[in-house]
């Protein structure tokens, strides 16, 4: 084997790992890079879905929430809010009632802190009444 051979070799192997690795970084989602997972929740009219789930203490996520109806939401989450790590003041804001519009999709950050189940819903109160509630089992 010649050297120009050799080197021409390593080149190409290493034009080969360079794309494998920025494409695995483009297929990522954003969510993995920051090492959160994704909790996808829907809001219709008289639902929040899925209307039960689990978290784990200590890990951290992204709720991706979408107002998938056709009518002004508000989620609050008080009980919950108190216990976890919020990781920015937007969360914050919208985990206290911030209103969400038809279509709008917004996202909270955060971490568990303590065990426990907790419930959260629409803010409004015919909205939560209506079956717009959730339970949240954080172990
Ligand atoms: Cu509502």
């Amino acid at each position: 084997m010649n050297r120009r051979f050799i080197v021409l070799a390593a080149a190409v192997c290493g034009m080969l790992l360079v794309l494998s690795s920025s494409q695995a970084a483009d297929t990522l989602p954003v969510a993995m890079n920051l090492g959160m997972k994704d909790v996808s929740i829907q809001l219709a009219t008289g639902r929040i879905q899925p209307g039960e789930f689990n978290l784990k203490v200590g890990e951290p996520y992204r709720f991706v929430i979408v107002n998938r109806s056709d009518v002004n939401h508000s989620l609050s989450a008080p009980g919950f809010a108190g216990t976890a790590l919020i990781s920015d003041v937007e969360s914050m804001n919208i985990m206290n009632g911030m209103v969400i519009h038809p279509g709008e999709r917004t996202e909270w950050h955060l971490t568990p802190l303590m065990a426990g189940t907790y419930k959260f819903g629409c803010a409004y109160p015919a909205h939560a009444a209506a079956g717009m509630e959730a339970t949240i089992h954080v172990f």
